[in-house]
């Protein structure tokens, strides 16, 4: 019989923590809070959760005792979907004291319903013909109430840049003055002219917003219109519409998750779920070819060993294509060597303030990244390099050289 394993951290579990897990794991599944007499036993055997195993770790946080248990549950108890699934892991459970979910393991044959990346990092790479560097992305930033002139205006210069990938702010919604299917063909047509001028290829992503009932016709639209790629600010949706998105044969473009309000959702170190499941595992799962989150540098951080192993679950072996991890917030080009130490060379190096706010505009950014991404893969002295090129001295002058955390 198929089982899905879920870990949880568990923070004051009380004076017994087998009995607490064994109260999960049959609370989940077969009991309630009180005895149920009609329940026949031979009847649940079949449906109730199992502890697989308790550790408790003493003095880990000053709150006091902490425990890591895994709990089997049956999957013939519930249908094959990740609303289901979060359901009887995590429902009830997830309001019911200091409790974390802190990952899953899934059957192979619920795997085998779940679409991961359609294109993935070699997918992603082979679109742009790039496959020995960090790619680098950048973000519209400050479009808010500009017409579609300023819009394509700030598009021809990221690209001018240098970057690989364009991607809307996650605050840009729909607007009279720059329609979603406009910024499509509109955007295809500079990227062609800047390919013609530059020989260098940039994909856009497109944010796809609007009601949930509206989304997968809008993408299909986009993919029918030659999009590149979409940008999904999946948390404010769920994890299932994106699944469906993924699904969807006539949605033939990537998929890129935003992590936005995913805080929510894991920034405690007491409740809710790990980064490295929502934002690494369960976005690879549901078909998130890149996954945004905050890295350990930027404006908005995340501790390092977290985004570490976000990265670790969207390249890990398994039987879904790779996901782009994307770590961002607050990126510069003097973050770059910490950025390609920590996540190597199949990542996307992504910024918005640190491309606009250059010097020389967005392609002073794009170029002062390109050099130091150059720099770090070539072994060459950073300050060597800046003076080779006055875009990348004039940004190490601006925002200086990170430090390691
Ligand atoms: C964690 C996502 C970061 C993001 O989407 C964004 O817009 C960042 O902008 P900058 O690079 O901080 O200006």
């Amino acid at each position: 019989m198929s089982e899905l394993l879920a870990t949880y951290l568990l923070t004051e579990p009380g004076a017994d923590t087998e009995k607490k897990a064994e109260q999960i794991a049959t609370g989940l599944t077969v009991g309630s809070w009180t005895d149920l007499p009609l329940v026949k036993q031979e009847q649940m055997q079949k449906h109730k959760g199992r502890v697989v195993k308790v550790e408790e770790r003493e003095g880990h946080l000053a709150s006091g005792k902490q425990a890591v248990i895994t709990i089997a549950y049956p999957e013939v108890n519930f249908s094959q979907d990740i609303p289901a699934l979060l359901t009887t892991v995590f429902g009830k459970l997830s309001l019911d004291g200091k409790i974390k979910l802190i990952d899953l393991e899934f059957s192979e044959a619920f795997k085998r319903t779940l679409p991961g990346p359609k294109f993935g990092v070699y997918g992603i790479r082979k679109m742009l013909g790039e496959f020995e560097r960090p790619l680098l992305m950048s973000i519209f930033k400050g479009v808010i109430g500009r017409d579609l002139s300023d819009i394509k205006e700030q598009l021809r210069q990221q690209a001018l840049g240098g970057v690989d990938l364009i991607k809307d702010d996650e605050i840009f919604f729909e607007t009279g003055l720059a329609p979603f299917e406009t910024r499509i063909t509109e955007g295809k047509q500079i990227l062609k002219e800047t390919y013609e001028q530059t020989g260098h290829k940039t994909l856009y992503a497109v944010n796809l917003t609007g009601r949930t009932a509206e989304l997968k016709d809008k993408a299909r639209r986009a993919a029918e219109l030659g999009a590149d790629a979409l940008l999904l600010n999946v948390f404010a949706y769920s994890l299932d519409v994106m699944q469906s998105l993924a699904e969807d044969p006539d949605v033939s473009i990537p998929i890129m998750a935003h992590p936005a309000v995913s805080g929510a959702f894991t920034s405690s170190p007491l409740y809710g779920f790990s980064h490295a499941l929502l934002l690494g595992k369960l976005n690879r799962y549901c078909g998130a070819d890149f996954s945004l989150f905050p890295s350990p540098y930027g404006s908005v951080v995340l501790p390092r060993e977290d985004a570490l192993a976000i990265h670790e679950e969207c390249v890990r072996e398994d039987a879904f294509k790779h996901t782009f991890a994307v770590p961002s917030a607050g990126i510069h080009p003097g973050m770059v060597p910490l950025l390609m130490r920590d996540f190597g060379i199949d990542h996307i190096i992504n910024a918005g303030g640190g491309i606009h706010g250059h010097p020389n505009g967005a392609q002073g950014g794009g170029k002062a990244f390109r050099a130091i991404i150059d720099a770090v893969l070539e072994a060459q002295p950073i300050e060597e390099k800046a003076g080779q090129c006055e875009d990348l001295k004039l940004a190490l002058d601006k925002w200086g050289k990170a430090e390691a955390v």
